[in-house]
This record gives C-alpha cells, sequence and structure tokens, in this order.
C-alpha cells in the first residue's frame, strides 16, 4: 500500500469513471437496458440503479463522516443484498437514474475536492478493511464503478443477438 493517491487524481478517476459508464450507456441498445442475462442475474439498469444506491448509501455516507465526525468514524460492514428488492430496481427510468448517478457523482467528487489535508488523510477503521482514509474510499468508489461498467459490458453481450 505504499501507492499515493492524491485528491487530484482521485477527482479525476472519480469523473472518467462516470464519463466512461455515460459514454458506454449512451452508445449501447437501451431496448437491452431491462434484459437480465439470467434468472438471478442484474440488468444494465439494475446495475445503473445499484450505483446511485452506494454512491449514496455507502461511498457519499462515508465520506461526510469523514469530513464531520468528532471521534474517529467506524464503519460496518454492508450487506446491500436486499437493496434490489427494497429500493425496487424493476420499473425504473435507467435515464433518470443515470442522471441521478451523474449529479450525484458531482457531489462525491466535490467532497473529495473540498476536503483539507488533514481531513484527506484521517484515518477512520472499517470492519472489513481496517484502517481507511477518504483516499480509501473515493479510490473504491471509481474502482466499484468500472468493475460495474465491466459487467454491464458483459450483459450487453450476453442480452444482445
Ligand atoms: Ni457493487
Amino acid at each position: 500500500m505504499a501507492e499515493v493517491l492524491t485528491q487530484e487524481y482521485l477527482e479525476a478517476e472519480l469523473r472518467s469513471s462516470m464519463e466512461d459508464l455515460r459514454s458506454e450507456l449512451l452508445a449501447a441498445d437501451a431496448a437491452l437496458f431491462v434484459q437480465k442475462p439470467g434468472v438471478d442475474k442484474w440488468s444494465v439498469r439494475d446495475v445503473v440503479c445499484h450505483l446511485v444506491d452506494t454512491e449514496l448509501l455507502i461511498f457519499q455516507y462515508r465520506l461526510n463522516r469523514m469530513l464531520t465526525d468528532v471521534e474517529t468514524p467506524h464503519f460496518p460492514d454492508i450487506d446491500h443484498a436486499r437493496w434490489e428488492l427494497e429500493h425496487i430496481y424493476a420499473g425504473q427510468d435507467w435515464a433518470k437514474k443515470l442522471q441521478e448517478l451523474e449529479s450525484e457523482r458531482s457531489k462525491t467528487i466535490a467532497m473529495v475536492h473540498g476536503a483539507t489535508q488533514a481531513l484527506f488523510e484521517r484515518e477512520a477503521h472499517h470492519e472489513v478493511h481496517g484502517t481507511i482514509t477518504m483516499g480509501f474510499i473515493a479510490d473504491y468508489c471509481a474502482r466499484h464503478t468500472r468493475v460495474h461498467l465491466n459487467q454491464i459490458r458483459r450483459t450487453l453481450t450476453e442480452v444482445g443477438n
């Protein structure tokens, strides 16, 4: 973990992963977005809904606590298996969810951008990951977007003709 992730680098990664996702979706056949490649698999629409949920409920939630908690934040591991059902991904409008994601990503980037060096380097404790910082959370967010972008590409291949 000698890798140094600067705020500038992470802001660029958060921005470019979002832009790549957006380009992929706008270039694809939207008729395929509601098709699941298997019974228990996510459609492209489900993935976009998942990204909005994680942006708000995991990444921004944690960044906000890093910026505002008086005591050292302790983060439990999160089981998001039921969000798909609880937040009713089926029936959502993917284009609206994409807009929502882009708008929320701008806020995520602003949180990273606005952090002082001291807050950016502040340490918190995560149940699974151990000691983490804002850099870890932002890096995780950008990588998570790219993991799901790859999933979207695979899904489009699987459901396409
Ligand atoms: Ni995920």
